[in-house]
């Protein structure tokens, strides 16, 4: 089948849109560290956006940190891609054009390096996952037991991580008497900005005083609050596109119309006009990310596991559950005593809006995707959400079946029967933990007694011991859906 490229572009059907400036004159300014689905969907759509309005400096160069498949996919395609926008029975196809190249980090890591010390390259963003900063989950810190972190520590000269790749550049920048990078978070994690500086400098600090502390003086790390709901590409969406565009797009993505980017307004070299982008400029992110990754995450990570338990593969499908909508409701009402809502977020219409959006059934986003990597999620999700209800001395009934669930998950094990693997990179140490345990709470005290996982106090706390321990009771005893309230 022909592919997608600049050769077969003009020949796209007419309601399909078209980067519509001349891609041959733009100029990379970005580097994007973890080229997915994400990144696609969102900002290289708002980088795509600069492009358009004539601001030809905010080309994106994606890399992939670990493998090809995205290289692969959009290489043959001349970077286009399409961005699928779906809402129920609505389609809309907008071909972006902003990322010009992909390059693939393990097959060569000095062009990375050099490619983010380049003149014209003023940001770098990332979505490598929030296990991508290589950093202990409930401390914050770089985890220097890592492998591939005490690797970079020893040798810069290829870098392996994120947080390597940024040192490596930034030091190769102040040698060439270039400015540092605005560094840009734009993964799942609380003070993401703050998270990715504390990576970098605890990595250059170890190598380098001076370099440290000319990147903590000069350089930018600005926090992010980032909102597209972007399910993982199947190989039907592949088809089901193809034979609307007559071409194959291995690269296209799948979404909503729901976008959202908070970035706090900290950079230290030129970027685009954001603001005229629809992107919300502040100095006060923390508000936004809070009620984000509280409400619209922590219901996906409850739903995920309470939902896969049931038996539901989509979103969509366990919300359509009046049983599992209402315990959604109940989550939030707990959740969102804990937000200081920031000027002109409503909560109540937030709520609404979420609910239409877990409800859209032509996302088909899988319970499975959102299960992965728990370990990673549930701090910023849950667990720091069930430790501000604690300390004001309010009930977590809700908060603690969603983590029941996700112990409950670890069985690898449908209430129909149906076996799962566990994708999280703790996944050996909670197995271990939980191995032997012999009812509810010892699974419970097994889990909360991971310091890398719940952080004092809560890990000893017995109130949340119980109320976690009576939840996967519940689950194991009486069910899932009975349990649920
Ligand atoms: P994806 O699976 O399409 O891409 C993940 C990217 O992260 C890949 O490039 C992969 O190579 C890289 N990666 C994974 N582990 C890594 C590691 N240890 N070190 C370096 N790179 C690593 O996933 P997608 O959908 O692009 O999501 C990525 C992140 O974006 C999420 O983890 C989340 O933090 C953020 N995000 C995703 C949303 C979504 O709906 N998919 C929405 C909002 C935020
Ligand atoms: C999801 C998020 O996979 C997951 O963990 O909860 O990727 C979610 O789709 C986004 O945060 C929505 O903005």
């Amino acid at each position: 089948m022909t592919r997608l490229s600049e050769a077969t572009l003009a020949g796209l059907p007419g309601a399909i849109e078209r980067p519509g400036y001349d891609r041959a004159r733009v100029r990379i300014g970005v580097v994007h560290l973890g080229i997915g689905a994400f990144h696609r969907a969102h900002q290289a759509v708002v980088f795509d956006d600069a492009l358009r309005s004539g601001d030809l400096r905010w080309g994106v160069l994606g890399v992939s940190l670990r493998s090809a498949g995205v290289r692969d996919q959009l290489q043959p395609q001349d970077g286009l891609y399409s961005v699928v926008v779906r809402d129920g029975e609505t389609e809309h196809v907008r071909v972006v054009g902003a990322i010009q190249s992909v390059l693939v980090a393990p097959e060569g890591p000095a062009a990375v390096v050099e490619a983010m010390a380049s003149p014209e390259v003023h940001i770098v963003t990332l979505t490598v996952t929030e296990k991508g900063y290589r950093l202990d989950p409930a401390t914050g810190a770089l985890i220097e037991s890592d492998p591939d972190v005490a690797a970079d520590l020893a040798d810069l000269g290829a870098p392996r991580t994120a947080p390597g790749f940024l040192v490596a550049a930034l030091a190769q920048r102040r040698r060439r008497g270039l400015p540092p990078l605005t560094v840009v978070s734009c993964d799942n994690l609380p003070h993401n900005g703050a998270r990715v500086r504390a990576a970098v400098l605890g990595m250059a600090g170890r190598i380098d005083a001076g370099l440290a502390a000319w990147i903590a003086e000069e350089g930018a790390f600005p926090a992010t609050m980032v909102d597209r709901i972007v399910p993982a590409t199947t190989s039907d969406d592949v088809a089901t596109l193809t034979a609307r565009l007559g071409l194959e797009d291995r690269g296209m993505v799948k979404t909503e119309p729901f976008t959202q980017w908070v970035i706090e307004d900290r950079f230290c070299g030129p970027r685009p006009d954001f603001a005229s982008l629809g992107v919300q400029l502040t100095d006060a992110v923390a508000p936004w990310e809070d009620a984000k990754l509280r409400l619209l995450n922590g219901a996906h990570s409850a739903m995920a596991y309470l939902g896969g338990l049931a038996g539901h593969d989509f979103v969509h499908q366990v919300v359509a559950v009046p049983a599992f909508a209402a315990f959604v409701g109940r989550l939030w009402d707990e959740a969102q005593t804990t937000l200081s809502p920031p000027p002109g977020l409503d909560i109540a219409a937030y709520r609404a809006d979420l609910m239409t959006r877990f409800l859209n059934p032509a996302l088909q986003h899988r319970t499975r995707q959102i299960a992965m990597d728990g370990s990673q999620k549930l701090p910023q999700r849950l667990l720091a959400t069930i430790a501000d209800r604690l300390a004001a001395g309010q009930g977590i009934e809700a908060l603690a079946l969603g983590v029941a669930g996700w112990i409950r998950w670890q069985a690898g094990v449908t209430e129909a029967g149906e076996t799962y693997g566990i994708d999280d990179p703790m996944a050996d140490v909670l197995a271990d933990a939980l191995r032997g345990t012999a009812d509810p709470d010892a699974r419970v005290r097994a889990v909360a007694g991971l310091a890398s996982l719940v952080r004092a106090p809560l890990g000893t706390d017995e109130r949340f011991i119980a109320a976690v321990g009576a939840g996967l009771s519940g689950i194991e005893t009486r069910g899932v859906v009975a349990a649920l309230g």
